[in-house]
């Protein structure tokens, strides 16, 4: 339940992480070596380097390439559980990408089981409850988004329980991934989209039209309109609110004036998340500190965990047990 834990005076959960996003630079460029992959353009003295959104997602690329067994899934997926269950995290959903396994010489089934035995052996050691969502990536096109929506939606694939469309914001319209949308829906796949954080309130408009997801990976600028925000709130769409993601990418200058508190103050169903953690020199208790300093009381940030186990693509056994 929503009670103490280790560090924290309450428990945290996440709902937008992408595992790849996760890697430490350490391991990045311990298995880079291993496979003879030069990571120097990414990784300087220990942590990333990248400029501007493209930037970032180059270098995410890159660093994904050095994951290629399942052995190496098994491993970035129960460290990155074990780190968050230290932070004081109960429940965690983690955006996976069959493309960026595909680019890496992976099956993505293969890749799918490899984070699978690592969700399931952190879960043995710290009770850490989680679970896959399958992301589409937009600036690949429409046709390889809906093939990851058919990949996510195959039946038997254990711990993956959502659909994403991740990517560059700027590339397409939410019209172009709509069939993809629909053979998540059909497959009963919780549906969450990147909107609304390198575009305006225009682009969280058309993905709510479009996809008519539960939730919404960032969807802070819809502070940009009145109505939009309203409509978010009459909805019960949920926000995946990153602030160290959108203060490292320049999306907001400094802590101050980012919108989470104003979001929340219209009645906005809020949580955070770490997005992309070491790219970002963020983690999940620096999320919850950075709420702290937006303005959100304890009682508002216990909220951003108890708003998280509501809106988790999580079976309501499991949901029951948690809050
Ligand atoms: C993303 Cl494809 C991808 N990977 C990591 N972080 C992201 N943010 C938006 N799209
Ligand atoms: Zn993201």
């Amino acid at each position: 339940g929503l009670r103490g834990s280790a560090g924290t005076r309450f428990p945290l959960a996440e709902l937008h992480c992408h595992i790849e996003g996760a890697a430490p630079p350490p391991l990045v460029e311990r298995l880079a070596a291993r496979h003879g992959i030069d990571v120097s353009p990414i990784i300087a003295d220990g942590a990333y380097v990248w400029q501007g959104f493209s930037g970032f997602l180059a270098a995410y690329d890159l660093a994904a390439s050095v994951f290629k067994s399942e052995e190496d899934f098994a491993d970035l997926a129960h460290s990155h559980l074990s780190g968050l269950a230290a932070q004081g995290a109960i429940y965690a959903e983690i955006f996976i990408s069959p493309d960026h396994a595909r680019a890496s010489g992976i099956e993505p089934a293969i890749y799918a089981r490899g984070l699978a035995a690592g969700i399931e052996r952190a879960r043995g050691e710290t009770r850490i409850e989680a679970r896959m969502v399958v992301v589409g990536v937009r600036h690949l096109g429409p046709d390889a988004v809906e093939m990851a929506a058919r990949f996510a939606a195959e039946p038997g694939r254990p711990l993956i329980t959502g659909f994403n469309l991740a990517g560059d914001e700027r590339v397409g319209e939410p019209r172009d991934f709509e069939r993809a949308f629909d053979i998540a829906r059909d497959a009963g796949l919780g549906l969450t989209a990147h909107a609304g954080e390198l575009c305006g309130p225009q682009s969280v408009r058309a993905a709510i039209e479009s996809f008519r997801p539960a939730r919404i990976g960032h969807g802070v600028r819809a502070i940009e309109d009145a109505g939009l925000v309203s409509e978010i709130v009459e909805k019960g769409i949920v926000l995946e609110v990153c602030p160290g993601s959108n203060l490292a990418l320049g999306i907001y200058d400094d802590i101050k004036a980012h919108p989470l508190k104003q979001l929340v103050d219209a009645g906005v169903r809020a949580t955070v998340s770490s997005d992309d953690p070491p790219f970002f020199h963020t983690d999940l208790s620096r999320e919850y500190r950075l709420a702290a300093q937006n303005g959100l009381g304890e009682a508002e940030r216990i909220a951003l965990t108890r708003t998280a186990l509501e809106a988790a693509f999580v079976e309501e056994d499991v949901r029951r047990a948690l809050i």
